[in-house]
């Protein structure tokens, strides 16, 4: 699915207008060779693992285990390319624990470079978030330890290394890792049926070069490596055989830099059930929902008997930006088909509901932040890892205002919390944006206010990022740290 001459030629005339320090069109030649797949291989399900259970102190501990490795994958059928993975070649296995349990990952890094793995969206100890402090060399390894102690929700993990995160996870790291409730909840009649009707979906743009290798040009625009291709857990053209009446997708934007706006080709109603965090209030009905990089968003599909309809990303809105149409906007990308069997199982129907929010920290009581994203810096600053930007109280209420000040886009993400976002310039935010949420877009020139509880855990040493998830940007020090401390 090559991107025409002519879009790479305006992405790249506009690009030079807002980056005039980027080389014309390096490293992208021979990307329009990519041969395109068609779709019809089956989309791969990642491994579910449920970790086993060992007993430490006579604590039960779900433990994990994730050996980060260097290998090969074919985009394109017979060109192999370099790629990573956790367990193997590409991507990793789905992990799954539920809310209350002890959790443990056994990492042991078998790259020839350090990694760290970071447990996005995770509420947990500032020790155990993987973040840029907790490197592992080659050969070295780790064992993050905490407690579930958040909503059902379908979270990830991703490498997090200072200065080569984007090279890493757009080589194959990242997987998921879901949480469930203790009990049955709101949700339980949701499509449950792990890799039947409840799918993962990791969905990465891809920069395919014309022997089908990855290739990353962060300096050609202001969004970083823009991919020519569409991976859906891992795989150009992929298929879902649908058995039953109604599919849940989870569907995760594990890109770089591009935003999706996702619906179907037909253009079809579906249901919102769950962002970031968890579950919405309700069942949102949507014909399309955007993500940025990092945002989930979990979807209930209704589906005919003997149909085929194909999941694609339409055009994002992507906000005023100046030159307009330049950023990997203005073009549709078919991203994997759903094929409904001649019958189907049935599935139960949504609930109307399922429970109201809490409502997010009382605005006057909280501290209140500033957070201007400007470039490539925050407040001004870049990152420096020796820099603690500031500290807060144990579960202190919080509200931070984040400005991007820029014509073009970035996003923001806060390790160790989940947050709720309050308004986007002055006004109410979308429902798909009104539940929990880690990443919330900023388009150019918004000023959005979000509210949430500092994590519960004290530790004075150990910080947790805060930062933009445009991965080049990250790369280039669009971060900031704090500490949380009594
Ligand atoms: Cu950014």
């Amino acid at each position: 699915m090559p991107l025409t001459r002519r879009a790479f030629l305006r992405a790249f005339s506009a690009a030079a207008v807002l980056a005039p320090a980027a080389p014309a069109l390096a490293g992208c030649a021979g990307t329009e060779d990519v041969p395109a797949v068609p779709f019809g291989a089956r989309l791969p399900i990642p491994p579910l693992d449920r970790g086993t259970v060992e007993t430490s102190g006579g604590i039960p501990v779900r433990t994990f285990r994730l050996a980060p490795q260097a290998g090969t994958h074919e985009y394109v059928p017979g060109k192999a390319a370099e790629s990573m993975g956790y367990n193997g070649a590409l991507l990793g296995p789905t992990l799954r624990a539920a809310r209350g349990e002890k959790v443990r990952v056994s990492i042991e890094n078998r790259l020839a470079e350090a990694t760290t793995v970071h447990f996005h969206g995770m509420m947990l100890p500032a020790a155990a978030d993987g973040g840029p402090h907790a490197m592992i060399d080659p050969g070295g390894s780790a064992a993050p330890e905490w407690t579930i102690d958040q909503p059902a929700a379908t979270l990830w993990y991703h490498p997090h290394p200072h200065g080569s995160t984007e090279k890493q996870v757009g080589l194959g790291l990242a997987g998921l890792f879901l949480l469930d409730e203790a009990q049955d909840g709101p949700g339980a009649s949701l499509p449950h049926e792990y890799g039947v009707d409840d799918i993962p979906l990791i969905v990465q743009d891809r920069r395919l070069d014309g022997s089908g290798k990855v290739a990353f040009d962060p300096s050609g625009n202001s969004l970083g490596t823009l991919g020519n291709s569409i991976a859906a857990n891992g795989t150009l053209g992929a298929v879902l055989p649908a058995t039953t009446q109604r599919v849940r997708l989870r569907i995760l934007n594990a890109s770089a830099g591009r935003w999706f706006k996702f619906g179907f080709a037909d253009h079809r109603r579906f249901h919102m059930v769950a962002s970031d965090g968890g579950l919405l209030a309700a069942p949102l009905e949507l014909d399309a929902v955007q993500l940025s990089p990092a945002e989930r968003a979990e979807i209930v599909v209704e589906l005919r008997p003997g149909e085929s309809v194909m999941l694609r990303s339409f055009a994002p809105d992507l906000g005023r930006v100046s030159p307009p149409d330049a950023f990997g906007g203005g073009r549709d990308f078919d991203v994997v088909r759903l094929d409904a069997a001649a019958s189907l199982a049935p599935s139960s129907p949504l609930p109307a509901a399922f429970g109201a929010l809490p409502e997010p920290v009382d605005a006057r009581t909280a501290t209140s932040r500033s957070f201007t994203f400007s470039g490539r810096q925050i407040n001004g600053r870049t990152m420096d890892m020796e820099r603690i930007d500031f500290t807060a109280a144990p579960g202190a209420p919080e509200v931070w205002f984040v400005d991007n000040v820029n014509p073009y886009q970035h996003n923001v993400h806060v390790h160790g919390v989940q947050f709720r976002l309050l308004d986007i310039n002055g006004a109410p935010p979308p429902p798909e944006r009104a539940g929990w949420k880690d990443t919330i877009p900023l388009l150019p020139r918004e000023r959005n206010r979000i509210a949430f509880r500092m994590p519960r855990y004290a530790d004075a040493e150990h910080p947790y990022m805060y930062h933009c998830h445009l991965l080049t940007h990250e790369d280039q020090g669009m971060m900031g740290q704090f500490t949380v401390a009594s």
